[in-house]
């Protein structure tokens, strides 16, 4: 399937073709050295597959494995435990005679030959390279919210790509390009169906399924990705008629192990389990009053013999609240049941918290269980398929939030205990830590809902592996390797990716409030749809103000979670971040922003702003027309059509709304309906 049959955008940032070159330009001739024994590592033959498929898509050039060292100019892989280097690292020196890429693993060599590729294709001069590339973040992990159906929970770019009609799809083509993406930019972890494990779902940990995931796991991890699989906590009710599924119960415990020893046996090299529980309806440990440490730790013990993994989700939180109770903050709820629980957990069990209390919204603050939770393993969870954020019809680049999210200081151990410094395991040494993804893909020609949105999927990759490069690094890496190095084309992408998260915010919901969506599919604006419903998402707008008061002294108190100076920082409304001002405080319309606004004007002006950013990068965009692939062109085009549509709908609806609340103006007078 990495025939010329598919389109460009099929082959997103492995596109080989792109600047094809003579072979002439290539100076390592075209045989590629590896020893023996190293050519039945499943891992090493990917990464030589890849290597061939580069040389001769790029430069017409066929390469030859070669076991005995060449004379002439040869590119070697080389693995030996004497590097020093860590998993998945790998060094790259161009010498005289022979581009040598040499690891640890087989990992590094894989992320080395996707390195060389990357250099040649970014026109970085191969000659005198020395480079050291090591991940930073040990678990770099996507997760699917895939059905067996072949419906995908949140997903905006067609089908699954693993399921149809409740049966795993048999030709492993497409996934195998997809663990070819994945692994190009160092994701090592992959959860194939999701968090709300369903009917058919809870049967994947049963013979019906297991020998199809097998084939899936083995395909990934020919590319050094391991298999997780997201399992029911009540499953030994469903599937066995168990009386409950009582973490601290023999028979279920005994239950458990036995169904681990038995998926183990199928999948060896199962990275262990995913669960949300006690959660938007999902069974959990406290329908038996146990605790989610007992219910972790019970399936963690169930998988430790074979070194698997539970990752068990903080996004813990109650969906059934009347909203004319004011004392429940949804904000509350990840900290308030998990911080008691640090330390209680076994060592192979991650806690994966999403990157802000309430649920992926285009502004929120940090999760405070980052910096609060210090003796327990961690993984960041981000969503990439833009639930909230424009559904990838908009364009909207998240590496900016997610840098900030990284970058966040918590103070937990004083200055610069920033975030990407725990979920590294550098600031508390824990073992098991990394990042984790809501995947944006499906069976669309582009994976994606829109080509741009690809840049989401490859930065998030980046910034698993590096979390210190800039956004800006991250976006001309993408754009030169998708569409090539058109000075025009890069300086018109790169603005509208860096600029497009702003202008998203600006047209949607100001200044961390949040919500404002549709009820159940969450496009599209309606101010009021989860004003009184009872999942406690509230702004609490009335004619005076707007925004949620979590001080400690007036709130709900949630300001309390975070540690000093962060914590006066947000209970204070001067000093509180302006971008985060609704989330932390209740505020009256005529409040006078830093630069002498009124809240209500901020709101009006960036409403207008957002739209006019959309329509300039429509202007911006048909610029290229010519320049770039064009379905590329045509797709993009197509998506700002709809997104400045949206735009509009967004700032007329808003502005509306909160003209028809105050009765006050624009002071600039400009078109808001009545
Ligand atoms: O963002 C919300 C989504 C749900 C999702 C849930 C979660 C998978 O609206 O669709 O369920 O979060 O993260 O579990």
């Amino acid at each position: 399937m990495n025939g010329n049959e598919k389109s460009k955008m099929y082959h997103c940032w492995l596109d080989y073709q792109l600047h094809k070159k003579q072979s002439k330009e290539w100076i390592y001739g075209n045989q590629i050295y590896c020893a023996e024994d190293l050519l039945k590592e499943g891992v090493i033959q990917s990464a030589i597959d890849e290597l061939k498929l580069f040389f001769l898509q790029h430069f017409d050039l066929s390469m030859d494995v070669v076991t005995k060292r060449p004379v002439q100019a040869h590119i070697a892989l080389d693995v030996a435990e004497t590097y020093g280097l860590k998993e998945g690292a790998y060094e790259m020196v161009a010498e005289d005679n022979q581009l040598l890429i040499h690891a640890d693993s087989c990992n590094g060599i894989l992320y080395g030959a996707f390195g060389l590729i990357q250099v040649i294709k970014r026109q970085i001069p191969v000659q005198g390279l020395k480079i050291k590339e090591e991940p930073i973040n040990k678990i770099r992990m996507i997760n699917h919210w895939d059905n067996s159906d072949g419906s995908i929970e949140r997903g905006y770019a067609g089908k699954s790509i693993f399921y149809h009609n409740n049966e795993i799809i048999q030709d492993m083509g497409r996934i195998k390009d997809y663990a070819r993406l994945l692994a190009s930019v160092g994701i090592n972890s992959i959860c194939i169906n999701n968090v709300n494990v369903h009917h058919y779902e809870t049967q994947f940990i049963t013979d019906i399924y297991l020998k199809d995931i097998a084939r899936i796991a083995k395909v990934f991890e020919t590319y050094g990705i391991r298999l997780f699989l997201s399992v029911n906590f009540a499953a030994p009710i469903s599937l066995d008629h168990l009386e409950n599924a009582d973490p601290l119960n023999t028979e279920v415990r005994e239950w458990w192990r036995k169904t681990a020893e038995h998926i183990y046996k199928v999948i060896p090299n199962l990275g262990g389990f995913l669960v949300k529980a006690d959660s938007e309806n999902r069974p959990g440990p406290f329908t038996y009053g146990r605790t989610h440490a007992e219910g972790a730790n019970m399936l963690a013990d169930a998988v430790r013999a074979y070194g698997g993994l539970v990752i068990w989700r903080c996004f813990v939180y109650n969906c059934h609240v009347d909203w004319r109770d004011r004392t429940t903050d949804r904000a509350r709820a990840a900290y308030d049941h998990f911080i008691d629980l640090d330390g209680q957990f076994n060592d192979n069990v991650i806690l994966q918290i999403k990157n802000g209390p309430m649920d992926f919204q285009i502004r929120e603050p940090l999760s405070p269980l980052f910096g609060g939770l210090k003796n327990t393993n961690q993984i960041l969870e981000f969503q990439i398929t833009q639930e909230y954020t424009g559904q990838q019809k908009h364009i909207c680049f998240l590496v900016p939030m997610w840098k900030e999210c990284l970058d966040f200081d918590t103070y937990a151990k004083g200055e610069n205990s920033r975030i990407k410094d725990i979920v590294s395991g550098n600031l508390f040494g824990n073992k098991e830590t990394g990042i984790a993804g809501v995947v944006n893909i499906g069976d669309s020609e582009c994976w994606s809902g829109n080509p741009m949105a690809a840049a989401n999927l490859y930065g998030f990759g980046r910034l698993c592996w590096n979390p210190h490069l800039s956004s800006k690094e991250i976006a001309d890496e993408w754009i030169s390797l998708t569409l090539g190095s058109d000075k025009k084309v890069r300086e018109v992408v790169s603005k509208i990716l860096l600029t497009s998260r702003k202008t998203y915010e600006d047209y949607t919901v100001p200044l961390g409030i949040g919500w404002m969506v549709n009820v159940g599919h969450h496009y599209g604006p309606n101010i009021e749809g989860y004003e009184y419903s009872p999942w406690g998402t509230y702004h609490y707008a009335d004619y005076k103000g707007i925004g949620v008061d979590r001080t400690m002294e007036t709130g709900t108190g949630y300001v309390r979670q975070y540690l000093e100076p962060n914590r006066s920082l947000y209970e204070n409304i001067k000093t509180c971040p302006e971008e985060l001002l609704l989330f932390f405080h209740h505020v009256a319309y005529d409040y006078e922003l830093k630069d002498g606004r009124t809240l209500l004007q901020y709101i009006y002006d960036v409403h207008f702003e957002g739209v006019e950013q959309v329509s300039s990068y429509q202007k911006a965009w048909k610029s290229l027309n010519g320049s770039i692939d064009q379905d590329f062109y045509n797709a993009v085009n197509e998506g700002l059509e709809i997104q400045l549509k949206d735009a509009k709908e967004w700032r007329d609806v808003v502005n509306t709304y909160f003209y028809r609340k105050t009765g006050i103006r624009d002071s600039k007078n400009r078109k808001i309906y009545e």
